[in-house]
């Protein structure tokens, strides 16, 4: 049976660590649906986050985008949402997208201002660099975290004519996850198709897709919308990431609610087992 027939809680039980909780957590609470709280004022972020906690297995973050005044205002903001991550029962990623040679990105982990493998439960980066970043934020994942962490590649972006479609940059992409499976938990793509095209590990794997959205088709940058039953249903990816969709609603409570249960019942429908 393919992976993504089966169970979040079928799928837990042979999992990694990190995949282990956040496979366990969103069967507890009925949700596929990470937010992408892309705000830049600190107090508003943790304010829409205590709000629609309840309903999302994952809280997507750029730190580097956000207005703190200063260093302590940054740990101040970390620990909040640690706490956050903690009171609601859902994961922090850090959408960072590393792209530099596995001994600059292990600074940029875990050190500078932001300190993110303190913090972040997951994180991201580019594959172009090749295998050496994998293994960089690797060995600091592994050896100096003090909880499980997890690495997603960027196998497949959701912007108009971005270049992974080009070339072997897909399959090498899942060739590094694969060489790497202590250390890379899943993927950002449109689909699940990226590992099924050439394997049946895709259950090794969690897939995370943005670009979600139901009331818009893209924005003016060649942001590219799909729907959650597209996703989930149709391309078999495992969590929806939104962002405007929630935070520019009028009540993005509601609308948060909206997307859980758009993206849980697309989960439901193509689940067997
Ligand atoms: P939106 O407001 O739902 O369009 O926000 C999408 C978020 O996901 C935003 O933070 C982007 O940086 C992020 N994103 C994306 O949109 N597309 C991608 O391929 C990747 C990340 Br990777």
């Amino acid at each position: 049976m393919s992976a993504q027939t089966r169970s979040y809680a079928s799928r837990a039980e042979k999992a990694n660590p990190i995949l282990k909780k956040l496979f366990g957590l969103m069967e507890e609470k009925k949700t596929n649906l990470c937010v992408s709280v892309d705000y830049t004022d600190p107090s508003k972020i943790l304010d829409i986050i205590d709000k629609v906690g309840p309903k999302v297995c994952m809280v997507k973050t750029h730190i580097d985008i956000i207005s703190f005044s200063s260093v302590d205002a940054i740990r101040s903001f970390t620990a909040s949402l640690t706490a956050l991550s903690q009171k609601h029962n859902f994961l922090i990623f850090e959408d960072r997208k590393f792209a530099d040679i596995g001994s600059t990105v292990q600074h940029q982990y875990r050190g500078g201002v932001y300190n993110i493998v303190e913090w972040a439960h997951i994180t991201n980066a580019h594959s172009f660099p090749g295998p050496g970043i994998v293994t960089g934020l690797g060995e600091v994942m592994l050896k100096e975290a003090k909880e499980p962490r997890g690495l997603l590649l960027l196998a497949e972006m959701s912007s108009a004519g971005n270049l992974s479609t080009e070339g072997a940059y897909r399959a090498k992409t899942l060739q590094m996850a694969r060489d790497h499976k202590d250390i890379v938990c899943g993927f950002i793509a449109m689909g699940n198709q990226i590992v099924t095209e050439s394997g049946d590990d895709s259950d090794d794997f969690i897939f995370m897709t943005p670009g979600v959205n139901l009331a818009d088709k893209g924005d003016a940058h060649g942001q590219q919308y799909q729907s959650p039953e597209f996703v989930i249903g149709e391309k078999k990816s495992d969590i929806i990431i939104v962002g405007r969709g929630i935070i520019k609603a009028e009540d993005p409570v509601a609308v948060a609610e909206k997307y859980r249960a758009a993206g849980w019942e697309a989960y439901e429908k193509r689940t067997v087992a």
